[in-house]
């Protein structure tokens, strides 16, 4: 037991920072940022400000592992017990995952959680750290909860701090501070737990014990190493060492753990046996900072996150979970079609969301979907509220059970039955803040004029900056990206990222579709290569960014 006597609470006064609006995912900043005076301390009173029931309440807490997370938790620890919090549900070594807080948050009945972690940012001294908040659904916090943090941070003058010792963080167990009791939880047990409710493990195990079958799952050093060496090989019997960089480290190793092509090229060159030993494994996947987002490859085969969504939602059945059928699928907008022509065959409704797993909450919650996914390698079900790489990954592993087919072949037939949508995303990272806002304000100023206009033989169609209208509650979302779409369905969009801690990245997302089987075996970028050149000029990105290419394709 860990006893402090009753200890009067001194507000600390302070004044409010004026760069403290969340952005697509919480607060993003380089860790030097947050480690000026008062920042973090003044962000989480705020978020407290903005919680009525925080009185008596129950908060998950925990974060990614990168760099100045135990600091920080120590810090909200004290300022939760300060704040009149009941009950704080702690990872141990103050581990959690994205999911597994959505998941602990649903399962506790908690007011909320605090998740501390800049996802695929990478982490060190000097790299990012940040701080989402997740409400009592498990799911981000919406816009006007987080509009109403931002506004709270402008007039913050104290906040509040008890003066208590530090919580030993690496020993599971019950301690009590003021009249706070602090649990210190395994992160994994109850998410390993809920994964078994949803899977078919022995089928699963059957597939990944079996002689002529291996796998390679990056962890690129970030949080999901200890899910991952639990549930893949402890559990279902992948050979030792099947999980790579599965020591989860304050900077991530050095890497950008964002789990695509260009940065998870370790586990890339294992997958295209880049030393050409003849062993590609059959099946590979990667997640990324905070568990959250995943990406799935075949021998020498890499699966489209778009594609992945669509796939998943076609093979659900397959899964005990989802086996009596989805209730509807979204994508975000930027997102390919491919998940709409699976959802129009199953008879099901299909909706389209802004960038950013908050906006599927209320869909999710108001029973309207079963599946979601981003083309930022996310995907998710109704078993949490955000989006969830391993629950992915084990989605993928049922279905090759079941299917006994290669993820190629998978993928393959999914093209044969649907057609195929071409789909890259090329960012153009850290450019002058200025520049990308006037190349924004000149394409928006043209959209009108774009509409008729024939581009490579193209017709623009609608050429339009997207408007969300939650069919839940109703709120409305406007400027979350501009949309160029053709007469034969492909289309261009143009976005500011909101998850970014230095200058601007714009993305520029390009897709078409090929029905013909015949035209299913072009290269991406080729396939792309036309709308690729339209994207460029109508934005005229040379112009504005002065660059002559993307930093990142995927
Ligand atoms: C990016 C992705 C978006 C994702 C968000 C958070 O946002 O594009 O799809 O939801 O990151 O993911 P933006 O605004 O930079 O495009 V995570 O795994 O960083 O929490
Ligand atoms: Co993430």
């Amino acid at each position: 037991m860990f006893k402090n006597s009753q200890i009067k609470i001194q507000p600390v006064k302070t004044q409010p920072y004026t760069d403290q609006k969340p952005g697509t995912s919480g607060l993003r900043k380089k860790v030097k940022v947050f480690q000026q005076m008062d920042y973090l301390q003044n962000f989480i009173q705020s978020i407290f400000n903005c919680l009525p029931e925080i009185q008596g309440s129950t908060l998950i807490l925990g974060g990614d592992g990168r760099y100045y997370n135990r600091e920080a938790i120590q810090i909200i620890i004290r300022m939760a017990a300060a704040n009149g919090v009941a009950k704080i549900i702690l990872g141990q070594g103050g581990i959690f995952s994205t999911p597994a807080v959505s998941h602990l948050i649903r399962k506790n009945g908690a007011l909320g959680g605090i998740i501390l972690s800049a996802s695929h940012n990478p982490a060190g001294m000097d790299g990012d750290f940040g701080i989402k908040y997740n409400s009592s659904n498990g799911g981000p916090a919406p816009e006007e909860f987080t509009n109403a943090v931002y506004e709270e941070s402008q007039d913050i003058s104290y906040y509040k701090i008890a003066p208590i010792k530090g919580i030993p963080l690496d020993i599971p167990g019950t301690y009590t501070s003021e009249n706070t009791e602090i649990e210190v939880i395994d992160p994994v047990n109850d998410y390993v737990e809920l994964m078994q409710s949803l899977f078919d493990f022995d089928k699963i195990r059957a597939l990944i014990s079996a002689d002529d079958f291996s796998m390679c799952f990056d962890a690129m050093h970030a949080v999901t190493g200890p899910y991952a060496t639990r549930i893949f090989e402890e559990i279902l019997g992948a050979a030792p060492g099947s999980v790579i960089r599965a020591e989860c480290l304050p900077n991530f190793g050095g890497g950008h753990p964002d789990p695509n092509l260009i940065h998870a090229k370790q586990l890339v060159d294992i997958m295209f046996d880049a030393e050409e030993t003849g062993s590609a494994p059959n099946f590979g996947a990667a997640s990324d900072g905070d568990g959250d987002r995943n990406m799935i490859m075949g021998d020498y085969f890499f699966v489209t996150p778009s594609d992945s969504l669509a796939i998943i939602a076609a093979n659900a059945h397959l899964i005990p979970a989802y086996k009596d059928g989805l209730k509807g699928i979204a994508r975000s907008m930027p997102t390919s079609q491919a998940a709409d022509r699976v959802a129009e065959k199953l008879g099901i409704p299909s909706y389209e969301t802004p960038t950013g797993w908050k906006f599927f909450g209320n869909l999710l919650d108001d029973k309207r979907i079963t599946l979601c996914g981003e083309e930022s390698f996310g995907t998710g079900s109704d078993h949490v509220r955000e989006k969830d790489g391993i629950w992915a990954v084990l989605c993928w592993l049922n279905i090759m059970a079941e299917r006994k087919q290669s993820v190629e072949d998978i993928v393959r037939q999914h093209w044969a039955e649907y057609g195929r949508n071409y789909y890259t995303r090329h960012d153009y990272e850290n450019i002058p803040t200025e520049a990308a806002n006037k190349l924004f304000d000149n394409l928006q100023e043209h959209l009108g004029t774009l509409i008729g206009r024939i581009f490579n033989n193209r017709t623009v169609i609608i050429a339009d900056n997207f408007s969300y209208h939650d069919p839940v509650d109703h709120s409305q979302t406007d400027n979350q990206g501009i949309r160029i779409i053709f007469d034969d369905g492909s289309r261009i969009i143009f976005r500011l990222s909101g998850t970014g801690t230095e200058g601007a990245t714009l993305r520029v997302y390009i897709e078409r579709y090929a029905k013909d089987i015949k035209e299913h075996d072009l290269d991406t970028q080729e396939a792309l290569y036309d709308l690729i050149e339209t994207a460029e000029l109508v934005a005229n990105i040379i112009g504005y960014t002065g660059r002559h290419e993307p930093s990142v394709i995927t």
